[in-house]
């Protein structure tokens, strides 16, 4: 396994650090890619368990007519052993445990398909989907083609995750992307991004920081496969939300605060007035239960005056 580093005399620990990315070239056997890209058919197929949006293929739709219709599978793990079992691939691991530390687990999986003519996605940072409190998230983007400009492999902004800011993201309706928000207002140029070509096989560890994206895959036939799993630091907690709560807890900002000292990246939100001045209750008469002390945890309600007494 030779990991792909430009001649900057850096390890691979170091590379990870200063450029928020690194390229392990040909990590996985061509035998193992076989075994990934033979495993996507069957979940496209449905043959692995139901996926919520993969309808009923008869055996007369050939594999690539079945696997055009899909750009992108989340957590396959769930219903495969095989993606289930690459999640602690020991050419995985063994980054893993530079760059995050001596604990690691993973929360997420997902499967690009992405056939000739689907679109990539915008410019974001993972870690405004996956909030952890310790900023260890990273992706590991399994290559099970060969990626290229033409099939839409990842693009990279070297260096965006080091100052550590989450850019405001909006929707957008460029036609290169999939529904996925865009992050915008950052000091980058789209001329400063390098693209991640790899063959098949290489794995991209990128921080859940750093800008990237992907462009369509421009090709007329054939796939730009990818599994792509995330990981983070075991000591952190992780305040997820399921998307289908419709809630983005990554994305909320509680504003009601005083900056001390140096400047506020975030000063253009303002701030808002929403913490109310309250006495804390001094366990007399016992304690509420759980739920009620965390409701209250905000917005410390004044003690009515009755309650003095
Ligand atoms: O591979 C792609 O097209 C995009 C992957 C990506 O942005 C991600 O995994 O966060």
């Amino acid at each position: 396994m030779d990991a792909f580093l430009p001649a900057t005399g850096l390890d691979e620990a170091a590379f990870f650090k200063e450029n928020g990315y690194l390229v392990v070239e040909k990590a996985l056997t061509l035998a193992e890619v076989d075994e990934l890209r033979r495993e996507t058919v069957s979940i496209c197929r449905g043959e692995r368990g139901s996926v919520r949006g993969i309808v009923p293929h008869s055996p007369d739709e050939n594999d690539d007519e079945v696997m055009r219709q899909y750009l992108c599978i989340h957590f396959p793990h769930k219903i495969s052993p095989v993606m289930h079992h690459y999640l602690a691939h020991p050419a995985l691991v063994n980054v893993l445990t530079q760059v995050v530390g001596p604990n690691v687990k993973c929360m997420q999986s997902m499967l690009f398909i992405k056939a000739a003519g689907k679109p990539g996605q915008a410019w974001h940072q993972d870690e405004d989907f996956i909030p952890t409190r310790d900023r260890s998230l990273i992706g590991a983007w399994i290559a099970l083609d060969d990626a290229t400009v033409d099939n839409g492999c990842l693009w990279v902004l070297p260096g965006s995750h080091k100052p550590g800011i989450l850019w405001e993201m909006q929707q957008q309706n460029d036609p290169r992307f999939d529904c996925t928000d865009e992050s915008f207002g950052f000091p980058y140029r789209d001329e400063d991004a390098v693209p991640v070509e790899v063959p098949a096989g290489s794995i991209v560890f990128f921080n859940g920081y750093l800008l990237h994206r992907s462009l369509p895959n421009t090709r007329s036939s054939g796939y730009r496969r990818v599994l792509v799993n995330h990981y983070m630091s075991a000591e952190s907690l992780l305040p997820w939300l399921p998307s289908s709560s419709g809630k983005r807890i990554a994305l909320t900002d509680y504003r009601d605060i005083i900056l001390v000292a140096g400047t506020d990246p975030y000063a253009y939100k303002g701030v808002e007035n929403i913490a109310e001045p309250g006495v804390r209750p001094d366990k007399q008469g016992g304690c509420l239960p759980p739920e009620k002390q965390s409701a209250d945890s905000l917005s410390f309600k004044p003690l009515l005056e009755d309650d003095d007494d």
